[in-house]
């Protein structure tokens, strides 16, 4: 057993001081709060939980930056999707897995130290399988085991183009599966990345029919978590009301029986009454906040789901922005904008509650149940993953507890994160991942080889 000692850290019931943590196959057995060091490890400064990043596609983190200039037309996300479907028709199994440990590595570097791959490109840019079926789920595997972040990978179900089982674009050819096709890459992922967790995704209800969907999740494990794009954009309700008759959220409840294994990814257009069936659902709501503000998505009415109780968890999507502290920011960020209020998104009524520390540790719970986790933070039984902040930073330096916690989250900046800890491995010190250097210059290269304009 490997022990770790923190000056200070913040357990699931506040901070501790002198906790002494004991690890074992990568995760927490014993939490000793007011223990001496002896022989532990020490950890540089105060110690928050990892955060997981409960939604990503990889890929898309080669074409950040890429879709900002105006057309004649007005842009939206729909024009943005076509520069993202040249990208992803650009890429090949060694660009991806540089594009993807590279990307991991900076995740790790801003304290996301488990990440839940939404991962629906699988075939050859012909749109032909690879001779190996789930040779670019794989690849995802190796780049995360290089990275050395936990990963959840979520294979994804995408047959159709639109609503009511519409024929696929030909620019979406690498991503179409039948369930069962689907079904066996999930399989073959789980049996060749044994460090990995497998889950499903069902892309949209635009992209799977309500009997591909039933197949899916038939032939998953009961425990599996589910992930599904659900109300991104207001064109999707304008269509959900038209071919479904009914709006996403509100479909979905009716239709499927919604629990806390059901991860709602952008559930940004709700009306009241579904913003408490889902809060009562027990289902998680990922949000992405950066790249919802980068694809002028909505906003997401965060005041009446937490309100109802409702669960979130935090995704970097297509990594404009690479940072939780910036998606929480975010998050709030937007809220004050709409209520013209400050301190919206409260974890509680009582007085003095600390925003920033609150939505830290919320959405840490809520990212560990995204990514089928039955324990999150700093708690016996959850992964050991750690993130030390550097107290001796100028801004957080004479900061206690949850104020250094809300500073890290609402008013940071780069460079705060000292150590990282995944699954009771040091992978960042001194604020630098481990294999920076050789990921860099592996991008680098993959880079100029592809052709990413
Ligand atoms: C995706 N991304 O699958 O990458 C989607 C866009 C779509 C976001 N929703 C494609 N942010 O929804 O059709
Ligand atoms: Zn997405």
């Amino acid at each position: 057993m490997r022990q770790l000692h923190a000056p200070r850290a913040r357990l699931h019931d506040g901070w501790s001081r002198d906790v002494l943590f004991g690890v074992a196959r990568g995760r927490i057995v014993t939490i000793r709060p007011d223990a001496a060091p002896g022989e532990a490890t020490r950890l540089p400064g105060p110690v928050i939980p990892g955060m997981p990043n409960a939604h990503s596609h990889a890929f898309q983190w080669a074409m950040a930056g890429l879709a900002e200039h105006a057309g004649t037309e007005p842009d939206s996300f729909w024009t943005w999707r076509d520069t993202m479907y040249r990208i992803a028709l650009a890429m090949d199994p060694e660009g991806l897995e540089a594009t993807a440990a590279m990307l991991y590595a900076e995740m790790l570097e801003a304290g996301y130290t488990t990440v839940a791959e939404f991962h629906y490109l699988h075939h050859q840019a012909s749109g032909a399988p690879y001779d190996e079926p789930a040779e670019l789920a794989l690849r995802i595997g190796q780049a995360a085991r290089e990275a050395g972040i936990g990963l959840t990978l979520l294979p994804v179900l995408y047959a159709h183009g639109g609503l009511g089982g519409q024929p696929p674009r030909d620019d979406q050819r690498r991503f179409v599966n039948s369930p069962e096709g689907l079904l066996t890459i999930a399989e073959r992922a789980a049996e060749r990345l044994p460090d990995a967790r497998v889950g499903l995704a069902l892309h949209s209800l635009r992209a799977v029919t309500p009997e591909e969907m039933n197949v899916a999740l038939a032939g998953m494990p009961d425990e599996a978590p589910v992930h599904l794009h659900l109300a991104e954009q207001q064109a999707e309700v304008d269509d959900a009301l038209r071919v479904l008759g009914a709006r996403p959220a509100a479909w979905l409840a009716e239709n499927v029986e919604l629990s806390p294994r059901w991860n709602l990814v952008h559930a940004t257009h709700l009306d009241g009454d579904e913003v408490r069936t889902l809060a009562r659902s027990g289902a998680t709501v990922v949000l992405c906040p950066t790249t919802e503000a980068n694809l002028g998505d909505g906003l997401f009415p965060g005041e009446a789901f937490l309100a109802e109780g409702g669960a979130v968890a935090i995704g970097s999507d297509s990594h404009v922005i690479v940072d939780p502290a910036e998606e929480l920011r975010t998050l709030e960020g937007g809220q004050r904008l709409r209520a013209e209020r400050r301190n919206v998104l409260r974890p509680g009524p009582g007085p003095r509650h600390h925003v920033g520390a609150g939505r830290w540790e919320a959405a840490v719970a809520g990212g560990a149940r995204a990514l089928g986790e039955t324990e999150g933070g700093l708690s016996v039984g959850a992964l050991a993953d750690l993130v030390v902040l550097d107290d001796t930073h100028p801004r957080l330096v004479a900061r206690s507890d949850d104020a250094l916690l809300d500073t890290f989250v609402l008013a940071g900046q780069r460079g705060l994160v000292r150590e990282v800890w995944a699954r009771g491995e040091r992978v960042v010190s001194e604020g630098k991942h481990r294999a920076r250097d050789a990921l860099r210059a592996r991008w680098r290269h993959a880079a100029t080889r592809l052709d990413l304009g």
